[in-house]
Formats: structure tokens, sequence, C-alpha cells
């Protein structure tokens, strides 16, 4: 059973007041992460929504120190101050715990613009924790698409719905053979919690991927991310999991959807309820679109329900 809401602890790293929009998943997610994290902890950040909204030095809205970089280099910044608080521990120039190291990344960021030296982090095994919170575009530029963004979505460059599926980016990282993967999204905090305690708590290279979904790109009203969140799971447009030392297992509620016990919500209502798919839903070939996102759903979902059975 995940954690319970009412018993995360009290500390806030996200401080109030930054210049996020109302609803915003990025920081609600953040939220939740900073309580997992406490504050022996130091961010990275790559250009999007997060930094736009953190503000200015000396009224930053997260309560770390803050360090904003270049998309290529959020893999090898991260291990490199990793590598170099643990240099100044042995020579006894840093007291206390290490801090936790961790980047804070978009999907574009992740994905696309950042991914090689994510890869070469991972390859060689950093102790870092890499997030990625994944609104499904390049919000802060005003809605592009990007590697996450799922087959149908209307965003400013795929003005007639993005012909492919989107990538398994968190499976991609498993393949690295890495000590911890895990998704998470903003309707299951507990669950997000109980992930990011666990990463904190591994050595070498952890990457967690929250949905995000974000009122602007998706469109909908700013009041129902978490509605939103939670309707992802539900259709298994978004599935719960984590591996650890490269064993799959599945989270409640995905891991009904997978062994059988919970039918999958189908896709349409999901998709009806955000502005994102409506020109989709709208054409002359509408039922095909819709078959061709619910094909995509179902494929996942069968193929993760195999991979989870393979270890090495
Ligand atoms: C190398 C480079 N290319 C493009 C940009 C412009 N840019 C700033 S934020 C951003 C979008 C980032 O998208 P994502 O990582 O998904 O974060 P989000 O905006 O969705 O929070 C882009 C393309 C940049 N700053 N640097
Ligand atoms: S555009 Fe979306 S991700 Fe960006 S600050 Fe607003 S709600 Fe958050
Ligand atoms: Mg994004």
């Amino acid at each position: 059973m995940a954690t319970s809401i009412k018993k995360l602890p009290d500390n806030e790293q996200v401080l109030s007041g930054n210049g996020a929009c109302g609803g915003c998943p990025a920081t609600m997610a953040l939220r939740i992460v900073g309580k997992a994290l406490g504050p022996n902890a130091i961010m990275l950040l790559t250009p999007s929504c997060s930094v736009a909204s953190m503000g200015m030095t000396p009224k930053l809205g997260y309560n770390w120190p803050c360090i904003n970089i270049t998309f290529a280099s959020a893999g090898s910044s991260a291990a490199g101050i990793s590598n170099a608080v643990e240099i100044m521990k042995e020579k006894g120039r840093l007291e206390g715990d290490l801090p936790t190291i961790f980047s804070w990344v978009g999907d574009g960021g992740t994905y696309d613009i950042g991914f090689q030296a994510l890869s070469a982090a991972a390859e060689r095994n950093d102790n870092i924790i890499h997030f990625c919170y994944n609104n499904e575009a390049y919000s802060n530029t005003g809605v592009q698409r990007s590697g996450a963004t799922p087959r149908g979505t209307f965003t400013t460059t795929t003005p007639s719905g993005k012909l492919q599926a989107k990538k398994n980016m968190a499976l991609l990282m498993l393949e690295h053979h890495i000590p911890y993967v895990a998704t998470a999204t903003v309707a299951y905090p507990g669950d997000l919690y109980d992930k990011v305690v666990k990463a904190k708590n591994i050595r070498g290279t952890k990457y967690i991927e929250i949905l995000a979904p974000c009122y602007l790109g998706w469109q909908f009203d700013m009041a129902e991310t978490v509605q939103h969140s939670r309707m992802a799971v539900r259709s298994g447009a978004w599935l719960l999991w984590e591996a650890e030392n490269g064993q799959i297992s599945f989270n409640s509620p995905t891991a009904q959807i997978i062994d059988g016990k919970r039918k999958a919500a189908p896709v349409d209502e999901y998709l009806w309820k955000q502005g994102r798919f409506s020109r989709l839903l709208k054409g002359p070939d509408a039922q095909q679109r819709i078959a061709e996102i619910q094909g995509d759903i179902d494929r996942e979902i069968d193929f993760m329900r195999e991979r989870a059975r393979i270890t090495y």
C-alpha cells in the first residue's frame, strides 16, 4: 500500500508564491518530491516551465541550491556535481550526509535534447536521480511536439495531429541496467513519494518519470489536472511501474490492469475531455484515428506485461 497523502512529511521545498500556472502538475509533483528528498539536496534544471516559474535569487521558489544549465548537459553536470561532493567529503571539506544530486527536467529536455548526456551518465551509473516531469510537449515555448507526445495530439508543430507514437523512455533507461527506474503521476502522490524515498536510498543512477497533465498543452480546465492524471492511468495510457535491479513490478491500479483483474477504461473519454485531440475527433476519419491510439495503448500494455517476465 502506498503511503497515504495524510502521512506525508510537513517539510516544504517548494515555496508559496512561485510563478507557475494554477494547477501546474510539475509544481505539484515537485512538492511531493521535496517531501521525500528533504532539504539536503542540490537541484539542476534545464530550460522549461519549472525554470520559468521558479523566480530569481534571492526570492527563489525552490528551497534548495538550484543550478540552471543547458539542455545538453543535465546528465553530465549532475554527474560532475555528484563526483565533486563525494571528493569533498573524502577530503574532509564537507560535513554531514552527502546531498542528493537530482535533475528536474521536462520531457523535451529528457526524451530529446538532453538524452545523450543522460544516457552517458546512466551507462556510467553516476550517483544521481534524474526526474522527468512529462507534460507530453514543450510547454514553456508554446506547446511543440516532443518524443513524449502521443499519437494524434495537436501541437503547434503537429497541426493535423502527431502521426507517430510516443517512445517508451522509462524502458530505454531500464535498458541502461541502472538500479532503479519508476513511473508515477500526480493523482497518486503516495506512490510517487514512496518511489522517491526508495530512489534516494539507492546508489547509482535512478530515473523517475512523472506524467504531468498540463492544462495549457492538453487544453482542459486548470482545476482538472488530477482528474486527467487519474484518467491516464485508468485508461492504460500511462502505466505505473518500477524496476529494482532490472526486475519490473506494476503498481496499483496498473497492476490490476496488467493482471487482467481490472479492465482498462476505453480511451475515448480520456481523448474527448482534452482539447489537444479535438481536431482529430471532429475529422471524417475520427474512428480510425481513435482506434490507432487505442492500438498504441493495448500494444504497450501487452508489451510491458511480457517485458516484466524477463529478468537478467
Ligand atoms: C538548446 C535549446 N533549444 C531550445 C531552447 C528553447 N526552449 C526553452 S524551454 C523549451 C521547452 C522545453 O520543453 P520541456 O523540456 O518539455 O519542458 P516544459 O517546457 O514542457 O516544462 C525550449 C525548446 C533552449 N533554451 N535551448
Ligand atoms: S504551462 Fe503547464 S507545465 Fe507549464 S507552468 Fe503552466 S501548467 Fe505548469
Ligand atoms: Mg514538457
